[in-house]
């Protein structure tokens, strides 16, 4: 084999362009194998097995007769917690970049299965770097991976940058946190190309719907609809910032294209609490909110016609909370020439409008 080039190995005259992703159907996967199959990169992803289907985010390109007859795409059963299926997938498929995108994303969730959140955010990141040595592609190989704005959790610097001090409030966090050194150790110890995305929180009608904007954005589009009468929310002070997942996988690709590997917040540089977000979605619906009462009594009411659309439900509560996230991406702004296209208001728009044509031609959906 050649020498490493910048985008991997040389076979034959042509500069192999080979992706890996892992946690390729979910919200990030989907759009990152978008961007990298219109970029002309051949498509690996690592998917679960499930009792019912879980591709749905990315069906459209499996299925996609042009991708299919390219022989773009390729689909791999696999699994964070299996050393030797990593194994075996790095040593198939010889990547040029990974994407490690798979983890037990959900916060809340972690609290539940923290040993889990641990085995697959953590130690998977471990196994998929381990794995990548063991196939002698250290050097070979770029890295990518999807660090987390919750590293920060209680920062009292604002806004969070690469250089502000972590203080996660999670198991989710934790466990991303030592993700996150142990890229740094690969990297200095084994000459690893690796990077970490600090990603700030990223939305889009993708989004899962358990997750508080698309829960937002669904319950809108069901109660003008008339199918939901409620959105039962929990702490609607905590404040985020929240991005496009689109122009987020942009910069996902930007950083294995640099010259050095470094880490990068991506974030886009404004904040707004869940109270925000919540108003913002009822106005694409012509609703305004009006709002009553404080803490676990606080209620929300349609102004027109007085009736009560949002209510506080203590279960939504987390045990520790990560109340503020604000970042700055100047660096991404200057090294990466990173840009952000979407804005709040349009993230939020298209979130609303996707899930009403959703509802209206699925309604049990
Ligand atoms: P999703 O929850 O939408 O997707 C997670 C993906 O990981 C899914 O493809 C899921 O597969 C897969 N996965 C989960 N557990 C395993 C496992 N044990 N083995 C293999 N695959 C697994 O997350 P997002 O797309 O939103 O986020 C992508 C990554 O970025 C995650 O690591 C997340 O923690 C991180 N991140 C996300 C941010 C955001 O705001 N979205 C912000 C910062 C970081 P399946 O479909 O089968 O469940
Ligand atoms: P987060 O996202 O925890 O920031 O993690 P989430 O949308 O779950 O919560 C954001 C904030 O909203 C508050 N909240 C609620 N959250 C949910 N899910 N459901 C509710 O009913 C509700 N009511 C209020 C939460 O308390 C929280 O403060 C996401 C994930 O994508 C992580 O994987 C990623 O690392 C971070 O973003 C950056």
């Amino acid at each position: 084999m050649a020498d490493a080039k910048l985008n991997g190995e040389i076979e034959g005259t042509r500069t192999r362009k080979v992706a890996l992703i892992t946690g390729i159907t979910g919200q990030d996967g989907s759009y990152l194998a978008e961007l990298l199959l219109e970029k002309g990169y051949e498509v690996h992803g690592i998917i679960r097995r499930a009792s019912t289907f879980n591709t749905g985010r990315i069906e459209h390109l499996y299925a996609d007769p042009m991708s299919h007859r390219e022989g773009s795409m390729h689909l791999h059963y696999g699994d964070m917690t299996d050393s030797m299926c990593l194994v075996k997938i790095i040593s198939d498929v010889r990547p040029t970049e990974v994407y490690n995108l798979a983890a037990q994303s959900h916060v809340k969730v972690s609290f539940q299965m923290a040993e889990y959140t641990a085995d697959v955010d953590a130690l998977g990141t471990l196994r998929l770097l381990d794995a990548i040595r063991t196939c002698h592609l250290a050097h070979k190989v770029r890295f990518y991976q999807a660090s987390t704005s919750e590293l920060y959790g209680l920062a009292q610097e604002v806004p969070q940058s690469e250089t502000t001090p972590f203080y996660p409030r999670s198991p989710y966090g934790v466990a991303k946190l030592y993700a996150y050194w142990i890229v740094i150790n690969y990297r200095e110890a084994y000459s690893i190309f690796a990077c970490n995305g600090i990603l700030f929180n990223h939305e889009s009608p993708r989004r899962g719907e358990t997750f508080v904007t698309r829960k937002i954005t669904r319950a809108v589009a069901k109660i003008i609809l008339g199918q939901q009468k409620v959105l039962e929310l929990g702490n609607l002070n905590a404040k985020r910032d929240w991005g496009h997942a689109k122009d987020y996988v942009e910069a996902m690709w930007l950083m294995l294209q640099a010259e050095k590997p470094a880490d990068y917040v991506v974030a886009t540089g404004e904040t707004h609490s869940v109270r925000e977000f919540v108003v913002e979605a009822f106005k694409v619906v012509g609703k305004t909110i009006v709002w009553e009462g404080s803490g676990a009594n606080e209620i929300g009411k349609d102004q027109a016609t007085g009736e009560v659309i949002v209510k506080i439900n203590p279960k939504f509560y987390r045990p520790t909370e990560v109340e503020l996230l604000h970042g700055n991406p100047t660096k991404a702004h200057t090294e990466l020439k990173w840009e952000k296209k979407y804005d709040f208001p349009s993230l939020v728009k298209e979130m609303v409008e996707s899930d009403l044509e959703l509802m209206k031609k699925n309604p049990i959906a």
